[in-house]
């Protein structure tokens, strides 16, 4: 029985209103005291920053209450078509402005603060970022959020509340020591729990075959273990349009009976460790982006999440009385890469197993729920589960995973003929090196549509990763292009081009990006071109105020601000950057160029590695260490600075973006599935220099061949030097400039003398280079040599800026939505 009953809807006292405090600033006021006073227990005068700073954002959070309950009221009356984004990442970056923003709250709150002697801008900078993703598609699954409750869509992402979010990373010695993300040590203002509402989710043991009622023979699944998912909402303000939406993160948290067992058996201290088994389900985020490593736990994470989500959705969201074959007419599930595609056999096994479908009717719904995003090309990249470990965790989804698989490869043979190669290749089930479930299989099979990231991308993804299968599913393939969320990337993170924009335009743009069009003809005003001049010098004063304080590094405004910021991936070549650096370095420290010739530069990296991943590591450590002999080196007269502030996360690249001139965009060309600090760049007025890779040759095409640094092999020319032998050393012999900068590395230079430390990179290029960094180096370094030409004009640099602006509308996240829409989830806006 549920421990908490709802009032029921008829009683007097539940059908009264929830209002909103006064938006005045003397209601703000009130209500900021009264969260301070008695909910933190704590007077203003004896208050701390941390006391203030979740005053205030329960105080917002009481703005937006009323909005979040009538929505949820409403929509459970409407029962619209809902998508469920399942992603096992978040990357949401700090919540505090975006929900004053969203709340229109801004001013009244700073004036309120004002009044009551608290200033905003510190409660601001104190709040810890949620960092429950690692790079580009957790931040890509916050933007979506953010534009669906901005377009007013229904919908709820559901993911998973990590206890520690992606390591926090700092150097020692140049080289990465990460540190444990405790971001809930001070407490998390934004999260409701709801413990009474755990669901109970089940794992191990076996399966077992019995005839039904019916005289029907089924399968059904005796679990060894369970542990309860507790759910912990937040709200998902939509901007200005009074809407909130909800993400729901799951907490995993041992059961009393599991306890009991073990208690019963009078082991003390056996009974905390299987609390603590238990519970590590949610304890960390998996620090590796791009490569998963098949670890038992993460699996268990993936397993966790979407099983809670997917009874969440049909016995909390659905309601009652939904006939299941309308079930595709309620939701669809979108499967955020292959980390929740666990969810396919689980929703099978709920319609098979609980609600007692038949094979073909569950199968025919589940077909229809799901839709499947691809975010790699990396083959490393595409999840399998050993059939050895999934079927010892989730035996009965094996079971189910087999029979899905057994169908298909009957239809593909009734398709093709015993075309036994291809059905080898077709397989879900892998024999290579083990038996495995090939999880990008599994949603292609499952998925009604199944989408790439960006135009290059799902052409790659047809031609080259699934050829077999688009063959197979015509029309099934699709394309999204990825966008960024204009209010936190532009609006927040930008105020003052923001201020700009909106002189220039009226405050449309916020929601409308496309109306950034209008910008062009204003690149053409020298009076606009002044002003967004002094917009970027005065966000590299404020990035500088920001490292100076957090690094104690400065940023010249004469400096042209040169940012690569990523992860660290050798396919995207941070290794590339460093040799164009060593580039310049050698050259003035030979004295074959003059210091004063050189355009000053500043270059700043941002990346984190995977804790694992060695040789990502030992770029780092590069990095680091030729930027201490540059920056030290008295010949370079200060031109030349290398800066790489540790713990690069979403609060440091909405300080970053701004501020930069120049967006490093260097990936092997068929290797970055889109990027999108691509498209934050773009539009914030840098200029790219960049591969014909990912989104990057979107960005191109729309800004034109005049506004972006295009440089090395396109994808087919890459295939054409593997396939006539690359051999990178060739090109060490051919090209001075590439050999004197590889010898300085490999000579001892940034190590002191220790040829040893930096071999391993230096020899890596020279006889594997997968990722054809010295194939592409010379496109490159003339690529910069164009940069410098055209930075030292500067008035045209800032026309060429402001169509960036102007002519990027199209990769706001709004429109990626739209296109989601239209293209695959059949989701209209409920206003
Ligand atoms: C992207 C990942 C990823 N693609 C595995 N794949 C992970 C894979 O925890 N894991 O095991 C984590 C992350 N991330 C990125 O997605 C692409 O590299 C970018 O090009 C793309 O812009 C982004 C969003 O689509």
């Amino acid at each position: 029985a549920p421990i908490v009953h709802a009032l029921g809807a008829t009683h007097p006292l539940a059908l009264a209103p929830v209002t909103a405090p006064p938006a005045s600033v003397d209601g703000f006021v009130r209500e900021f005291l009264h969260n301070l006073n008695f909910e933190l227990g704590v007077s203003l005068s004896a208050s701390s920053v941390n006391d203030r700073y979740l005053a205030l954002a329960q105080t917002v959070r009481d703005y937006l209450m009323a909005r979040w309950l009538d929505d949820q009221r409403r929509l459970s009356e409407i029962k619209p078509k809902t998508v469920c984004y399942l992603s096992a990442e978040y990357l949401l970056g700090r919540q505090l402005d975006n929900n004053l923003l969203a709340a229109r709250l801004t001013d009244v709150a700073t004036e309120a603060l004002a009044a009551c002697g608290v200033s905003l801008e510190e409660l601001r900078e104190i709040e810890v970022e949620p960092g429950l993703g690692n790079g580009g598609l957790g931040r890509l699954a916050a933007c979506f959020i953010d534009s669906l409750a901005t377009m007013s869509v229904p919908s709820i992402g559901y993911g998973i509340r990590y206890e520690y979010g992606i390591f926090r990373q700092t150097f020692v010695d140049g080289q990465q020591v990460e540190q444990p993300d405790s971001w809930l040590r001070l407490g998390s203002p934004w999260e409701f729990p709801h413990p009474e509402a755990a669901q109970t989710i089940s794992f191990g043991g076996h399966t077992e075959k019995y005839v039904d009622d019916d005289g029907v023979e089924r399968s059904r699944w005796i679990p060894g273990w369970n542990v309860l998912a507790v759910p912990y909402n937040y709200m998902v303000p939509g901007y200005h349009n009074g809407r909130v939406n909800t993400l729901r993160l799951w907490r995993a948290v041992a059961t009393s009976s599991f306890d009991l067992r073990v208690f019963n058996s009078g082991d003390y201290e056996e009974a905390v460790r299987a609390q603590t088994y238990a519970e590590n389900i949610s304890k960390v985020l998996y620090p590796e982006d791009s490569t998963p490593q098949g670890k038992e736990l993460r699996l268990q994470q993936q397993y966790f999440f979407v099983a809670a989500s997917i009874s969440d959705f049909l016995e909390n969201v659905l309601g009652d009385g939904v006939e299941l074959e309308k079930l595709p007419s309620r939701v669809i599930f979108q499967l955020n890469d292959t980390h929740p595609v666990i969810a396919v056999p689980e929703l099978m096994r709920v319609l098979l197993d609980e609600r007692r479908l038949d094979w073909d009717d569950a199968w025919a719904i589940t077909q229809q729920c799901f839709a499947y995003t691809c975010h790699t090309l990396l083959p490393e990249a595409l999840e399998v589960w050993s059939v050895d470990l999934l079927g010892r965790l989730l035996p009965r989804h094996l079971e189910i995973i087999y029979r899905i698989n057994e169908e298909f490869l009957e239809a593909v043979r009734e398709r093709f003929g015993d075309d036994e190669m291809r059905i080898r290749n077709m397989s879900i089930i892998g024999e290579h090196p083990y038996r495995s479930v090939r999880m990008a299989y599994l949603a292609t099979v499952a998925g009604a549509k199944v989408n790439g990231v960006a135009e290059l991308h799902s052409q790659l993804l047809r031609d080259k990763v699934l050829p077999d299968f688009d063959e197979f599913y015509p029309g099934k393939f699709t394309n999204v292009t990825n966008g960024v969320t204009p209010r936190r990337f532009i609006r927040l993170a930008n105020p003052d081009l923001a201020s700009l924009i909106t002189e220039a335009l009226g405050a449309g743009w916020t929601i409308d990006l496309e109306r950034l069009r209008g910008l062009e003809a204003y690149a053409e005003d020298p009076e606009f071109r002044a002003k967004f001049a002094a917009v970027k010098a005065s966000n590299k004063r404020r990035l500088s105020d920001v490292l100076h304080v957090r690094d104690g590094f400065d940023v010249s405004e004469d400096h042209m601000l040169d940012v690569m910021v990523k992860r660290l991936h050798e396919y995207k070549r941070q290794m590339l950057k460093v040799l164009h650096i060593v580039t310049e370095y050698e050259g003035i420290a030979s004295g074959r160029v003059a210091a004063s010739a050189v355009q000053p530069r500043t270059f700043v990296f941002g990346a984190k590695a995977a804790p694992g991943y060695i040789m990502a590591k030992r770029i780092i450590h590069l990095i680091n260490a030729v930027g201490k002999v540059v920056n030290e080196d008295p010949r370079v007269e200060g031109r030349l600075k290398v800066l790489f502030p540790p713990n690069y996360n979403v609060t440091l690249a909405e300080r970053l973006i701004p501020a930069a001139d120049l967006s490093e965009q260097i990936s092997l060309a068929g290797k970055e599935a889109s990027g999108t600090g691509n498209m934050k760049f773009a539009l914030n007025g840098a200029l790219t220099v960049g591969t014909d890779d990912g989104a990057n040759v979107e960005i191109r095409q729309l800004v034109g061949d005049d506004n972006f640094f295009l440089f090395g092999m396109t994808e087919p020319e890459v295939e054409a030097l593997w396939a006539k032998g690359y051999r990178p050393a060739d090109f060490y012999q051919q090209d001075d400039d590439l050999r004197r900068a590889i010898d300085l590395i490999a000579s001892g230079a940034f190590s002191d003398g220790d040829r040893s430390v930096f071999e391993p990179i230096v020899s890596n290029l020279l006889y594997d280079d997968r990722f054809m960094v010295l194939a592409d180096y010379s496109s490159y370094i003339a690529a910069q040599a164009q940069v410098d030409a055209a930075y030292a004009d500067q008035d045209a640099w800032t026309r060429s800026a402001i169509l960036n602006i102007a002519r990027c509308g199209f990769f706001s996240s709004d429109r990626s939505m739209r296109d989601y829409i239209d293209r695959i989830w059949h989701t209209p806006p409920v206003l």
